[in-house]
This record gives structure tokens, C-alpha cells and sequence, in this order.
């Protein structure tokens, strides 16, 4: 199958992705895993300060896949423009990276896509409006107040023309409508999903993390990516980044079929870092039934975004004046 993907003003050799927080700013899997034979890979995300993290243990594994509590460990804005997006420029040359920034607040999001804009060695921002991990927050991710969601990415959209993709939570009952606020405000795409809330604990009750609380990430959430993504499939135009779960080619098709551009690894890698290699391998050899021939071709038909203006909630709200409204009132 052909599985090269233009996106983005650019062409994607291939839809694998290494998701954000698995493998670091691309140096750290250098040695073990050829970068460029992929589509590309997010980097760990990026806050304003350098970051410690979270206590350990900040990983633990159960049968569904595993959890992290790692709490934004990371160099911070300084130390990444002056020596992981330097390393990145001088030697990524074929895959495509997007810096995911994570901020504390609105303007901590807009002063990172700001700070980090005019540097090299990247295509575009994931805004990371999902992470579960963040104490300073309480662990309440942006992503699931979609007036913030607004304010985070039409703020980050005046300040940059890149590519700019929001990634969403997995536990939003109503994805469709935080995608369609995200596309509203100026997302270019957005990724789906962020690990799941969930806590483990030992035989004595004690929480297996550090943290207590973390992120589920594996199999275990293969189907509500795929929900979430198909949702957001079907409530907007722009190209879907598709995540959770995906351990094999088989997988990565699913997510294609669900309406994803672009699939993410993230949990895959951990046990077999050139997992990302292998599945993009495994599409490129992938001889599907009839009719197809692309990667493209396996993904369902995107909506005509003309259509999906006039389907908009807040318009049929606007549009629900007079009569309507006073007879609801009744
Ligand atoms: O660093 C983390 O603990 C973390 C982040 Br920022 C995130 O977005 N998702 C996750 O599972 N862990």
C-alpha cells in the first residue's frame, strides 16, 4: 500500500508518529531507532520552566498496558531552543516533528508557542491541553472546558502560522463538540487522545505511582481512541491524529478507517522502541481487499466543512430565537 500523505503544506513519507513522552526529544531513541525512516514524532512536552517531574515510581505496568505519572518532566523553553531543537535541525532530516508545549494557564500556553516559534528543527506545535498529570492544575486537563480550549488556541493561532494541532482528553463525553471549538479557534488538526485518568493500587491499598494517580496508556485504550477520533471525524474537516493503543499495522488501519491522517505510538514503543519502524513497515507491505491502494484511501469521507458550519451547536442555538426558544420555555 502506498503510505505517503500530504499534509500539513508537506508530505508525510509515512502516518507513523511516535506519540509525545515516548521518545523524548528524538536524541534520546537515537541510537536504537531510525527517526527518519518515520512519518515523524512529537516531542516530550515543553513548559515554560524546566521540570523535575513527578515522584517515583512514575511507571507501572498492569494487564491492559500500563500507567504514568511522570508530571512533565522536561528542560523547559531556554534549554529547548538552545539544545534539543538545535540537535533536532542538524539531524532530522526526512521525518516531520511537532514540539508539544504544555502550559499552566492560557498565557503560559502563548508565551511557549511565542518563545519557541521562531526557532528551527520543527514543522508545527501540539498544544497539550490533555495532560492528566498535571498537579499544579489538579490533574484537570484544559481540554475538557472548551471555552479555554478556545482562548488556548485562537491566542497560540495569532502567534504562529506552523501547524498547529490541540490535543484532546479521552474522557470528553463530548468530543465532537471540543473538536469543532478547537477547529473553530484555528486548530490546523488535532490529536486524539491523551492517556486516561486511573489509579492502581498494591495488595496494602497503597497507590502503585508515586503520584498516585496517572495516565492509562496500551491496548487498553485502542477502542476509546478510536471513539473519540471517529466523533471528531464526523464533526470536522481538518486531518486527525489518531493514538492510543496502537500496537500493530492492524491498528493503525483501524484508526485510518475511523477518519485518522496520522497514527501516533506511544506505549508500543516502550517495550519494543522500533515499534514505530515495524508498523511502518508492516502499512507499507499491507495489501488490502479492493480498491485501494493508499493509506488515504482506507480513511472515510471528511465533511464538507460548508455543511458542518450550518450543523454548528452554537449557530442552531443562535438561530433558536423567538418562537422556538419561548416554546421550550413553556
Ligand atoms: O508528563 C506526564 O506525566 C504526562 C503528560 Br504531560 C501527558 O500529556 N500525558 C501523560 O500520560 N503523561
Amino acid at each position: 500500500m502506498k503510505v505517503a500523505i500530504d499534509l500539513f503544506g508537506t508530505t508525510f513519507q509515512n502516518p507513523v508518529l511516535l506519540a509525545a513522552g515516548t521518545c523524548g526529544f528524538g536524541r534520546e531513541l537515537s541510537d536504537v531507532v531510525d527517526l527518519d525512516a518515520l512519518g515523524g514524532f512529537v516531542t516530550k512536552s515543553v513548559t515554560l520552566e524546566p521540570r523535575h517531574g513527578n515522584p517515583a515510581p512514575r511507571v507501572t505496568e498492569f494487564g491492559g498496558g500500563m500507567m504514568n505519572s511522570i508530571g512533565l518532566a522536561n528542560p523547559g523553553l531556554a534549554r529547548t531552543r538552545t539544545e534539543k531543537l538545535p540537535w533536532i535541525r542538524d539531524n532530522i532530516h526526512r521525518a516531520h516533528v511537532f514540539v508539544s508545549v504544555a502550559g499552566h494557564s492560557v498565557e503560559e500556553f502563548l508565551d511557549l508557542v511565542a518563545g519557541l516559534d521562531d526557532a528551527d528543527g520543527f514543522l508545527g506545535f501540539e498544544l497539550n491541553l490533555s495532560c492528566p498529570n498535571d498537579t499544579r492544575r489538579g490533574g484537570a486537563p484544559f481540554a475538557l472546558d472548551p471555552p479555554l480550549v478556545a482562548e488556548i488556541v485562537s491566542g497560540a493561532r495569532a502567534r504562529t502560522e506552523r501547524p498547529l494541532l490541540a490535543k484532546l482528553a479521552p474522557n470528553d463525553l463530548d468530543v465532537s463538540k471540543t473538536a469543532r471549538v478547537a477547529v473553530d479557534a484555528g486548530a490546523d488538526g488535532l490529536t486524539l487522545v491523551n492517556t486516561l485518568p486511573g489509579l492502581l493500587l498494591d495488595p496494602g491499598g497503597a497507590p502503585e505511582l508515586g503520584a498516585g494517580q496517572g495516565g492509562v496508556s496500551g491496548p487498553a485504550l485502542l477502542p476509546i481512541g478510536l471513539r473519540a477520533v471517529s466523533s471528531a471525524r464526523a464533526a470536522t474537516h481538518v486531518p486527525l491524529v489518531g493514538l492510543g493503543g496502537v500496537g500493530g499495522a492492524a491498528d493503525a488501519v483501524a484508526y485510518a478507517r475511523a477518519g485518522a491522517s496520522l497514527v501516533g505510538i506511544g506505549t508500543a514503543s516502550f517495550a519494543d522502541p522500533r515499534a514505530g519502524e515495524r508498523v511502518a513497515r508492516d502499512l507499507r507491505a499491507w495489501r488490502p481487499r479492493s480498491g485501494i491502494a493508499s493509506w488515504s484511501d482506507l480513511q472515510p469521507p471528511v465533511p464538507d466543512p460548508e455543511v458542518e458550519a450550518l450543523d454548528r451547536p452554537a449557530q442552531t442555538a443562535e438561530r433558536r430565537t423567538g418562537e422556538e426558544t419561548a416554546a421550550w420555555r413553556r
